[in-house]
């Protein structure tokens, strides 16, 4: 079993695309452990992306993650790391493949309506910023 941070980006909530996110993943077998919604700061945004800092896009990469809410949750799975990323997609949606999230959903590179850690090491880092451990069910 693998764990893995997903967030429905500001984009997706904006165009109420959160329960057609969810859905998605939940049709594939991945199981919800932790859920909730969170209005990120500026800086709590440059904390999660601190990997990009430095990147040319992480300025606006960082307010536009802080523009509005974000649904944040932990998705459990075998294998939940890489199967979340093939449902999500391509980061640009114009080279996702035909019926993942982004290619149906996002509207361009940065605004890509989905986030899922591409590591464990990033999962490790990303789901203690969102949830506690009394908030992740066992
Ligand atoms: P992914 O989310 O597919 O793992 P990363 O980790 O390379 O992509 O980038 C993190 C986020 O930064 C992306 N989800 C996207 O919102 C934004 N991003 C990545 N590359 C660019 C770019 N060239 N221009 C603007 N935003 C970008």
């Amino acid at each position: 079993m693998e764990r893995t941070l997903v967030m429905v980006k500001p984009d997706a909530v904006r165009r109420n695309e959160v329960g057609e996110v969810i859905r998605r993943f939940e049709a594939a077998g991945l199981t919800i452990r932790a859920l909730r919604m969170v209005c990120l700061e500026r800086r709590e945004a440059e904390g999660f992306y601190q990997v990009h800092r430095g990147r040319p896009f992480f300025e606006s990469l960082t307010r536009f993650m802080s523009s509005g809410p974000t649904v944040a949750m932990v998705l459990e799975g075998p294998e939940a790391i890489s199967r979340v990323r093939k449902l999500m997609g391509a980061t640009d949606p114009a080279k996702a493949e035909p019926g993942t999230i982004r290619k149906d959903l996002a509207t361009s590179i940065e605004q890509n309506a989905v986030h899922g850690s591409d590591s464990p090491e990033s999962a490790a880092y990303e789901i203690p910023y969102f949830f506690s451990a009394v908030e992740l069910c066992p």
